[in-house]
């Protein structure tokens, strides 16, 4: 591996969380510690459900098995594990792997001296996962609200809960977060392209440097956000991303009931009309 004469300077001792020294060692490439540890623990004991959940099923076919969440009558309290039981397991096992991953992330930013970022936008996608099975179900007062673990099945649930509020495309939060993940999908397209145009001049050329790229945007928009700018810019466009994608949902049920497009009647409602 190529980056081992370069690793083996960063292959330091400590900066672990949680362990001290007990898992502070590499297999192969891959950074042990106490939470990669309790990532694998979480991760298969949550897959050795997942499948034992499926042969309960009536089905193998990947696309079709799904494991449900308990009944809405079970409220909050723990359901037996054929009735709910499993998902529940699950999801404390799926919370255990992610939070255990991202605690890892932070124990290898120890070791490199780098600062946080990674973790932190990993924080992001996990209280997504905690919005729709965690904070809505438990504001709403049944682990049912949750979406079932299955490839259809989520997509499914996806699609009722959106009708259930009879267009979600007018939920103020859902249109912040669509235009996030589009203006994400834009910065990456316009960085990408420019990196590979810079670095890809074409048969006997240099390759280009930054000022080149600094260069092609004041040429082309009066404006160059710069070569960090443009990964601070990515990073917030993401993570707002994500961040209103969780507010969209969990104002869906706990904080307004009705049909999304009727919200908008705040604007008819204006004492100027009168
Ligand atoms: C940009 O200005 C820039 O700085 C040189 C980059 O760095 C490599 C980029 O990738 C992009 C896409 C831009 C242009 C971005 C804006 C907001 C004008």
């Amino acid at each position: 591996m190529s980056m081992l004469s370069f690793e083996r300077k960063y292959r330091v001792r400590g900066g672990t969380l949680l362990g001290g020294d007990l898992f502070d060692f590499w297999v192969g490439p891959f950074f042990v510690g106490f939470f990669g540890v309790t990532t694998i623990f979480f991760a298969a004991l949550g897959t050795a459900l997942l499948i034992y959940g499926a042969s309960l099923g009536s089905t193998w076919n990947i696309w079709q098995i799904s494991i449900a969440p308990p009944d809405l009558h079970y409220g909050l309290a723990l359901a037996p594990l054929k009735e709910g039981g499993i998902w529940q397991v699950v999801t404390v096992c799926a919370l255990g792997a992610f939070i255990s991953w991202a605690l890892r992330e932070v124990e290898i930013c120890n070791k490199l001296g780098m600062g946080y970022h990674v973790p932190v936008a990993f924080g992001f996608a996990i209280f997504a996962f905690t919005s729709l099975n965690v904070i809505r179900p438990m504001l709403l007062g049944a682990w049912g609200h949750g979406f079932p673990y299955g490839i259809l099945s989520h997509l499914d649930w996806v699609s009722n809960t959106g009708y259930q509020y009879l267009h979600f495309h007018y939920n103020p939060a859902h249109m912040l977060a669509i235009t996030f993940f589009f203006t994400t999908c834009l910065a990456l397209a316009l960085h990408g392209s420019l990196v590979l145009s810079s670095t890809n001049p074409g048969e006997g050329e240099v390759v280009k440097t930054p000022e080149h790229e600094d260069t092609y945007f004041r040429d082309f928009v009066g404006y160059s956000i710069g070569t960090l700018g443009i990964h601070r810019l990515g990073l917030v466009l993401a993570l707002n991303a994500v961040f209103w994608s969780a507010v969209c949902i969990i104002l869906s049920g706990p904080f307004w009931t009705r049909g999304w497009p009727e919200w908008w009647n705040w604007w008819l409602d204006l004492p100027i009309w009168r």
